[in-house]
């Protein structure tokens, strides 16, 4: 790990790399790996791999302990979770979503047929804004799904109160807010059902996986039939269902995974805590708090950038981070309604979503998880630190490069 003091050291420049390994964003969290392996053994030995086994079962129950919520369903990915709540709960037509989160959310919608409607979102919080969710309701509109990003819960009572007085149907995508509480409650328990992912890059993995929650026994028991065929008995089926279990195997890395959870928490708490440390003062870097009376993951490193400030823009920044092996993202550009099918079908939809559209342009995410330590945090610091204090200078010496790319042409 290198220590930089001028403009020359940076590695865009041809400086040495700050980082001999790349730093990612979304390096797995993995538990005790002997553990780990001896209940794989014993999965293997039962011959017992998939469809409700004991690892599932066992699962799932630690799950609702741990969440407080009635029923706990374990799926393949969160997804086809979002896509099984949905049709679970009778959504069709038009579904509120945000316009600022990852694809999955919209995609889930477009895919069962239904319209993804894109909402905007809170400057502070950065998910779905109430006032504006009104608006956009139909005689169409079935459904609101609303995201705790970076697993800030979304303003759960202005939206439970939304979908009461219209009769619509309320989900929540909480892929990014396993183990976050709002007003002492656990995330699991609100609207009529929450979806969680488990993803490799996710607080807490189960290699792929995900989860329903909810305290509606009778969704609970469709999307139980739904993710295996929809069997109700053998030789028998109720509905339409599809494929979603989980297996044996990421059971098994959820529970051991589960051990561990409050040490990755902790020490996205603790990184999380060297970045605010770290980024203290530096004009136009402004980092996303979390509510510390809550219970919280810290599993996201957000940064808005205010180029305005900084002079280097957001994607300067993170070319000379990639350059020193910090390999940030620019999560969710550019916005769900520029990404196709959704650009090509809603042209004009970026007129009302001012705030997504700026967030889109702004926003940074650095590395953190098990894998990255607090001197790497504070090193990552220091590299944006000088940037910044540079950035005039900086910002001239990336645009003659960018001249003399385009002078060479292509190679
Ligand atoms: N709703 C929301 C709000 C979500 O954020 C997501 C998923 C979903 C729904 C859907 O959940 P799932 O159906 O996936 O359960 C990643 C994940 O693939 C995606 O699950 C996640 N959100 C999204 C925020 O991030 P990418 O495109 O960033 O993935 P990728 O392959 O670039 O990986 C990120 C970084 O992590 C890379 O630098 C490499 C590193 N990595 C990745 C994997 C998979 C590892 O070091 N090891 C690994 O095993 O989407």
């Amino acid at each position: 790990m290198l220590t930089k003091k001028n403009i020359n050291d940076f590695a865009i420049f041809g400086g040495s790399v700050s980082f001999e390994q790349q730093l990612h964003v979304g390096r797995p969290n993995i538990g005790n790996k002997e553990r780990l392996l001896a209940r794989i053994g014993e999965v293997v030995d039962r011959r017992w791999l998939t469809n409700s086994g004991p690892c599932v079962e066992e699962f799932e129950q630690r799950l609702r302990q741990l969440l407080g919520v009635g029923h706990c369903e374990s799926l393949c990915n969160a997804t086809d979770g979002l896509q099984l709540a949905m049709r679970a709960m009778g959504m069709s037509g038009e579904v509120i979503v945000p316009a600022f989160t990852f694809i999955a959310t919209a995609h889930a919608v477009q895919w069962l047929g239904f319209t993804a409607v894109f909402c905007d979102v809170d400057p502070r919080t950065h998910t779905i804004d109430p006032a504006r969710v009104e608006e956009l309701i139909t005689p169409r509109t079935t459904g609101i799904v609303g995201v705790h990003l970076w697993g800030q819960p979304c303003d759960i009572e202005a939206l439970e109160e939304i979908a009461r007085r219209h009769g619509l149907k309320l989900l929540f995508d909480s892929a990014h807010a396993f183990n976050c509480s709002w007003r002492g409650r656990m995330i699991g328990n609100f609207g009529d059902a929450e979806v969680f992912s488990f993803h490799a890059t996710k607080v807490f993995n189960t290699f792929e996986g995900g989860a329903l929650a909810t305290n509606n026994a009778d969704l609970a028991r469709r999307v139980r039939q739904m993710r295996n065929f929809g069997f109700s008995g053998m030789d028998q089926t109720d509905a339409l269902g599809t494929n979603a279990k989980m297996s044996e195997a990421s059971a098994a890395m959820g529970l051991v995974n589960l051990e561990s959870l409050a040490e990755f928490v902790d020490e996205n708490f603790r990184n999380h805590q060297a970045y605010r440390r770290g980024l203290e003062g530096i004009p136009g870097v402004k980092l996303i708090e979390y509510d510390s009376s809550e219970k919280c993951n810290y599993h996201y490193v957000v940064l808005e950038i205010d180029d305005s400030r900084t002079v280097l823009s957001r994607d300067e920044l993170k070319e000379i981070l990639w350059a020193e092996n910090v390999l940030a993202r620019r999560y969710f550009y550019p916005g769900c309604h520029r990404m196709e099918p959704y650009a090509s079908t809603m042209p004009n939809v970026a007129d009302r979503l001012p705030v997504t559209e700026r967030l889109a342009r702004r926003v940074l995410v650095l590395p953190t998880g098990t894998a990255v330590s607090v001197d790497q945090v504070e090193c990552i610091c220091g590299i944006l630190r000088l940037a910044v204090a540079h950035g005039g200078d900086m910002a001239s010496m990336l645009e003659e490069r960018r001249t003399t790319a385009r002078c060479a042409g292509p190679t």
